[in-house]
C-alpha cells in the first residue's frame, strides 16, 4: 500500500519526521517501511534550506524500491534551465531572466556543481505520470490526452534527451502544451480579454481549474483552483466546456496530486476520487501525506501531516 506525499521543496527536517511518524524507520542507510511504499509528487528542489539533503532522503528509497516519485515543474524547470539550447548560443532552454533566478536560486547556491548535475540526470529519470495499482499519480493535473503525448514523445525521442526537451519547451509544440497541463495544471483563458492582478500584483488572463470538476453552471471564480477572490464571478461558458479536464467519474481511479500550494489546518479531499497532498511547508503550512489502503473512495481521515518548522 501506499503513502503519498506532498511537495517537500528542501524541507529535510519535516520529511524526516513525516517519514518516522509513518513509521518508516532509518536503520543504517534509508528510510523503509516493511509493508507500505512512499510516492513522492514531485518538486524536492527549491525554496527551502536542506535541499541535498532531502535529495540524500528521497533518492535511495527509490533505488532500493521504498519509494517512487513523478517529477513536478521545479524538477522539470531546472533540466531545462540548465540545458543549454543548440539553436541560441550562450542561452538555455529555460531563460535565465530575474524570475526563473530566484526560484531555482536556493538549489544552485545549495548544491555543489557536481550535486547540481547528478540532480539533474536523475530529474531526466523521473516520469511525468505513474499509473499504479489501484491509483494514479502526477504533479498537478491527470489529463490523458496531455499525458499520452507526453508518452509518444518520450519514446519518440528515446525518454528525457535534449531533443525532448527542445520539444517540450517550444511553445508552439503540443509536447509543450502538455507539460504545462500535466506538470502545472490545466488552465483555462478569461473570456472578452478580462484579467485579475495575482497576489504578487502579476495580471493574469488564465485561471488553474478545478480539472476533476465539470464547469457547467460554474463561475470562473468557483472553477479556480485554489479559490482567488479577484477572479471574476463570470459563468464558464459552454463553448470553453471542451477546453477542460473532466476527471468526474467516481468509477476512475483515485488521482493524487502536488502542487496547488493549499492552506488548511486540516488537508481536506478535493473530490472524492482526488486529493491533493500540497499543503504549503515551504511556506509555513505543513508537509502532508495520504495513507491509502486500496480504497476506490478516499477519506480525509486518512490524511497524516506535520507542521513546518
Ligand atoms: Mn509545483
Amino acid at each position: 500500500m501506499y503513502d503519498i506525499i506532498g511537495d517537500i521543496h528542501g524541507h529535510a527536517d519535516e520529511l524526516r519526521e513525516l517519514l518516522e511518524l509513518m513509521g518508516y524507520k532509518h536503520r543504517g542507510k534509508l528510510h523503509a517501511h516493511p509493508d507500505r511504499q512512499a510516492v513522492f509528487v514531485g518538486d524536492f528542489i527549491d525554496r527551502g534550506s536542506q535541499i541535498s539533503e532531502v535529495l540524500q532522503i528521497v533518492r535511495p528509497m527509490i533505488d532500493n524500491g521504498h519509494a517512487v516519485a513523478v517529477m513536478g515543474n521545479h524538477e522539470f524547470n531546472a533540466i531545462a534551465y540548465h540545458t543549454p539550447d543548440p539553436a541560441n548560443r550562450g542561452q538555455f532552454l529555460r531563460e535565465h531572466n530575474n524570475k526563473n533566478d530566484r526560484q531555482h536560486a536556493e538549489t544552485v547556491r545549495q548544491l555543489t556543481a557536481g550535486q547540481l548535475s547528478e540532480a539533474i540526470m536523475w530529474f531526466r529519470s523521473l516520469p511525468m505520470s505513474l499509473d499504479l495499482d489501484g491509483i494514479r499519480v502526477v504533479h498537478a493535473c491527470w489529463d490523458i490526452g496531455s499525458i499520452n503525448v507526453i508518452e509518444r514523445a518520450l519514446a519518440e525521442h528515446d525518454g528525457l534527451s535534449t531533443d525532448f526537451m527542445l520539444a517540450a519547451t517550444r511553445k508552439s509544440e503540443d509536447l509543450c502544451q502538455s507539460v504545462e497541463d500535466v506538470l502545472k495544471g490545466k488552465e483555462l483563458t478569461l473570456p472578452n480579454g478580462i484579467s485579475f492582478k495575482d497576489k504578487d500584483g502579476h495580471e493574469r488572463s488564465e485561471v488553474r481549474t478545478k480539472w476533476y470538476e465539470h464547469p457547467a453552471g460554474k463561475t470562473y471564480r468557483e472553477y479556480t483552483l485554489p479559490a482567488i477572490e479577484e477572479v471574476p464571478d463570470e459563468p464558464v461558458p459552454e463553448s470553453a466546456w471542451n477546453q477542460v479536464t473532466q476527471y468526474n467519474d467516481d468509477a476512475d481511479p483515485p488521482v493524487f496530486v502536488g502542487h496547488y500550494w493549499l492552506r488548511a489546518e486540516r488537508p481536506t479531499l478535493l473530490a472524492p476520487n482526488v486529493a491533493c497532498v500540497d499543503y504549503s511547508v515551504a511556506k509555513g503550512g505543513n508537509l502532508c501525506a495520504y495513507r491509502w489502503d486500496g480504497e476506490q473512495e478516499l477519506s480525509a481521515e486518512k490524511f497524516v501531516w506535520v507542521n513546518a518548522r
